[in-house]
């Protein structure tokens, strides 16, 4: 009687321990294992270049609705699609100025001349920092290390370093799982041992 209630305890216990133990997974495992973030996007902006104020803009620069010279943030390998538009109707070139020349090359992002509308797309896989963006025709139009280039995320395992509380969970888990095994195994080991042997009998011939 007393060995079959001991039965009931390990196995109430070792079902409770899987329980908790699938409760306690279901509830971190979308912080244990995060969402990898999109490898790229596409970084939209419309940027309204002025280099006489007074003339459908209040200062020279590049207007991003009503911020002047907005720092524009992308992630290596985003796509980068700009609409640039002149505000005073004077002809601009917008250039992001990768190779610090001041001119157009083959490393610059850089638009057509425009003095109405014209969109530049490109690639950011320029090396991750800060550069300057500007209006390679008009100086009052430059604009110093705004444009930043963080580091890209393909690859990158995203590990939640600010959610120490998770790793003490999961220690949890394993601790549940190994005592529901550690369970299992008394158990059936008790069942086993507790069971008569029978000799084994050599077939006649
Ligand atoms: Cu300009």
């Amino acid at each position: 009687m007393a060995g079959r209630m001991r039965k009931s305890v390990y196995v109430i216990l070792g079902l409770l321990a899987l329980v908790s133990a699938g409760a306690i997974i279901g509830g971190p495992y979308s912080i244990v294992f995060p969402t990898i973030p999109r490898a790229h996007s596409t970084v939209s902006i419309t940027l309204v270049g002025c280099t006489v104020p007074a003339t459908g803009c209040s200062s020279a620069g590049w207007w991003e609705g009503s911020v002047l010279n907005p720092t524009i943030t992308v992630s290596q390998g985003d796509t980068v699609s700009l609409t640039l538009q002149s505000a005073d109707r004077i002809g601009h070139q917008f250039i992001v100025d990768v190779d610090h020349t001041g001119t157009c090359s083959t490393t610059d992002p850089c638009s057509q001349p425009f003095s109405s509308i014209t969109m530049l797309t490109f690639t950011a896989n320029m090396a991750p920092g800060t550069y300057d963006y500007a209006c390679t025709i008009h100086p009052n139009m430059f604009v110093p290390m705004r444009f930043t280039v963080n580091p890209g995320t393909v690859g990158g395992t995203v590990l939640p370093t600010n959610e120490a509380w998770t790793y003490v969970v999961e220690t949890g888990i394993v601790v549940a799982l190994i005592g529901a095994f550690v369970l299992a195994l008394l158990y059936f080991g008790r069942r086993t041992s507790g069971r008569p042997s029978i000799p084994e009998q050599s077939p006649r011939t």
